[in-house]
């Protein structure tokens, strides 16, 4: 007994020089104190000897077992000590650290700078869910079945009824089945679509549509209105064409387009925006009138137009929040 409590004394003299932080220290404490420690099973053994042999060596353990608890009460102290001063040490001759300001991405400040202008010609800001239903993104905006859009190919379909809108129209169809006439509106939003990705194209983009609802509205005053948004977002002097087009949810239909004209290169014509009259079929869907009320409709990718006025060559950068072209705007 008496060799196997030297022992137990010399294997924790040896061990608890090594101990450098709490947590081995601890793993130290229940290796020689704890329920099962080495010292603890001593103390069992010792209660299983002879009445007689215990006064020989139940001095010898105790007194090894409170020494060791001595030195380890000791060196507890002096890490938590030493790891308290090491957590409120401040090097007061370090350099204070810059605070960078961040700044509004180039994108939201394009559509801030387009919803200003629509809001001074009367138009309300609307926006809707992302994931919509395949009847107000497709069918009551009068895509037929067989429209390419309706595809796998070219639509991210979440199951047979919902996808990822591929335009905000169905804000618009939102708007009329709740709101009867005149409806001036500018949905703007994030919308997908299933492309390969390209400097030209992303999966996911900005858009920006207007609609207005109301008795006699006019082709010329969707003209008059694209017009002053064509003078106020590129300057007075932006050099621009309507030409017919065609979409399923308008009737007749436009695209227009801008001339760019890079310094030193060959200009030539970009398309920015399409438009038209609100084909009657999607009236009729949402229960307004077609006999009395007649609309105008207007949607543009702001990342092309924020490409096109900015000169960003590739759409991806709007993306990569790579701080070197943010920075830039
Ligand atoms: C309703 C009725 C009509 C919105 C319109 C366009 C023309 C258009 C494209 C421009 C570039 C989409 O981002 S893009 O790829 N949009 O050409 N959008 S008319 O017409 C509507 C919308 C809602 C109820």
């Amino acid at each position: 007994m008496l060799d196997k409590i030297e022992l137990a004394e010399k294997n924790f003299k040896n061990e608890v020089v090594t101990v450098k932080s709490l947590e081995s220290l601890e793993e130290l404490r229940i290796k020689f104190l704890g329920r099962k420690g080495i010292f603890t099973e001593l103390f069992e053994e010792f209660k299983q000897l002879p009445s007689d042999e215990k006064p020989k060596y139940g001095q010898v353990l105790n007194k090894a077992k409170s020494s060791a608890q001595k030195v380890f009460d000791e060196l507890k102290g002096k890490l938590e000590k030493s790891e308290s001063e090491k957590k409120v040490y401040i090097d007061l001759t370090l350099d204070g650290r810059e605070v960078e300001l961040g700044s509004k991405h180039i994108l939201t400040q394009t559509l801030d700078e387009i919803k200003q202008i629509f809001k001074g010609l009367g138009f309300s800001i609307y926006e809707g869910p992302e994931l919509e239903s395949d009847h107000n993104n497709f069918e009551m905006l009068n895509f037929p079945a067989d429209h390419p859009a309706r595809d796998m190919q070219d639509t991210f379909f979440v199951n047979d009824n919902f996808l990822l809108r591929t335009h905000t129209s169905p804000v618009q169809v939102r708007l009329m089945e709740n709101k009867q006439p005149p409806i001036r509106a500018l949905m703007p939003g994030k919308v997908y679509r299933n492309e390969a990705i390209s400097a030209k194209s992303y999966c996911l983009f900005h858009q920006v549509e207007g609609l207005y609802v109301d008795e006699d509205v006019t082709f010329a005053e969707l003209k008059g209105t694209l017009v002053v948004f064509l003078k106020q977002f590129f300057g007075e002097d932006v050099k621009y064409r309507f030409r017919p087009s065609f979409f399923p949810f308008t009737e007749p239909s436009a695209e227009v387009d801008v001339w760019w004209q890079p310094k030193g290169k060959e200009g030539r014509w970009l398309e920015i925006l399409g438009c038209g009259m609100v084909d009657p079929n999607v009236l009729e869907n949402v229960k307004i009138d077609n006999e009395k009320y007649v609309g105008y409709a207007f949607g543009m990718g702001v990342e092309r137009i924020a490409m096109l006025k900015y000169g960003v060559g590739d759409i991806r950068v709007f993306f990569d929040n790579d701080k070197r072209f943010l920075k830039q705007f």
